[in-house]
């Protein structure tokens, strides 16, 4: 993509849609450098939010009168929003709400991994996947008698694809990898990954929670069978994520969750199920959550997507060189470059991770220290913890400047 020709952020009008970007801690305004484990949230979702509870808050699916009409109306066009807007051309048949990506890689794991592997199979991972992935599909291996396997990383952080084509093999059941890396911020070539799994005839999962947020993402194109992600890393609420399957996988698959709403016909012996997508969203669902999402969706594409991608690039490559220029800092993961995403980790030798993100603390600069839900890939690394900054629409390179300044700080506070 030749982000050169993009036209750059307006950052002073979007961060006056962020209210919270106004406090101040210790006489210092907030420098939210944290995005990766949640992003701020902006008007627009707030209201809609709000407009939600002021004015058809209502049960779904389940009531003749207004409120509730109006209320299944939103509820189920959010499903249709968040197809248009991640390329499933299957439509809201295609897009499940959960809670989180977590939930999302659950309800796979339990309604199609249990059901479908056993001894002799193999589920393929990277060493590069969130917990929320690793510790999954670990104990659906450890249930099933499925073996897990690992696909390495360089010493950059980018994935060994010569490895990944020897271990994806024909007792290859499922291959579950991250888009984007929430400790290494690296992209990897999901499209590939797929393609070698397809090969084999095994499913692709893609962890997309680092990804939605701030690139174009088209499922239809990475050609994945499941696709996840959390409404709160994008400017949404928090209490909502995304599964997208291939229409013809869930149908196959059986629910995940039982109860109300993911049912047509109950007797005292047998259940039958609901259509898609509602078979698999049992119970009252996230509705108020539904329409922030969908306030978000409308509020990122009207940035556009592609600007925001190239927004985090720069910030990601100028934090990487002013951070790279000390020789005292380690950082994982790729140079800047478009296999890397708005993120970096990074090491002050001499100081843990904690101390360091507590000494910004008292800048009012917010990051995130610890093994980032990546303890096997912290522990591959040599290290207990790291500390990240991640970037999002509304940050600046002033914000990076205070962030390089207050590891001066922290280097003199602890030398
Ligand atoms: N996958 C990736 C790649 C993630 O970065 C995260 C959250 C998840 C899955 C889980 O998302 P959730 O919404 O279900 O919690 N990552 C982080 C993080 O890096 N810091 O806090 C949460």
């Amino acid at each position: 993509m030749s982000q050169q020709n993009l036209e750059a952020l307006d950052v002073g009008t979007i961060r006056e849609a962020f209210p919270i970007l106004q406090r101040e801690f210790n006489g210092e305004q907030l420098v939210y450098l944290d995005n990766a484990a949640t992003t701020q949230t902006p008007d627009p979702v707030i209201d809609a939010m709000s407009d939600y509870y002021r004015e058809y808050n209502a049960n779904v699916h389940r009531g003749i009168h207004h409120l509730s009409q109006e209320a299944s109306i939103a509820y189920e066009e959010a499903h249709d929003r968040v197809a248009e807007f991640i390329g499933a051309s299957g439509g809201r048949e295609e897009i499940v709400f959960t809670k989180n990506t977590t939930e999302a890689e659950n309800l796979v794991a339990y309604a199609w991994g249990l059901n479908e592997l056993g001894p002799g199979d193999e589920i393929v991972l990277t060493e590069m996947e969130h917990h929320a992935s690793l510790v999954t599909w670990q104990q659906i291996g450890k249930r099933t008698g499925a073996d897990v396997k690992y696909i390495r990383i360089d010493d950059d952080g980018r994935l060994d694809m010569d490895h990944a084509a020897d271990i994806i093999t024909d007792d290859t059941a499922m291959v579950s990898a991250v888009h984007v890396s929430n400790t290494l911020g690296t992209v990897n070539p999901v499209s590939d990954l797929v393609d070698i799994a397809h090969d084999h005839d095994a499913l692709a999962f893609i962890d997309g929670a680092q990804a939605v947020p701030n690139r174009p993402v088209d499922v239809d194109a990475i050609d994945a069978d499941f696709y996840a992600f959390s409404g709160h890393k994008m400017a949404g609420p928090t209490g909502i994520g995304v599964l997208y399957g291939k229409q013809a996988i869930l149908e196959a698959m059986q629910p995940y969750l039982y109860g109300g709403d993911m049912i047509t016909k109950v007797t005292y012996e047998e259940s039958t199920w609901n259509d898609l997508p509602w078979k698999f969203e049992a119970g009252t669902p996230q509705i108020a959550e539904a329409v922030g999402l969908v306030a978000a969706i409308d509020y990122l594409e009207d940035i556009g997507m592609d600007r925001i991608e190239a927004h985090e690039e720069e910030l990601a490559r100028y934090a990487y060189e002013q951070l790279a220029a000390d020789p005292d800092i380690e950082i994982y993961g790729p140079e800047p470059g478009p296999d890397r995403g708005g993120l970096v980790g990074f090491n002050l030798t001499g100081v843990h991770a904690h101390d360091l993100a507590s000494i910004m603390n008292d800048h009012a600069v917010a990051i995130r220290a610890g093994d980032h839900c990546t303890q096997p890939l912290h522990d591959k690394l040599g290290v207990a913890a790291s500390a990240r900054a991640s970037f999002y629409i509304y940050n600046t390179k002033a914000e990076i400047d205070e962030l390089v300044s207050a590891i001066d700080d922290a280097r003199q506070l602890f030398a």
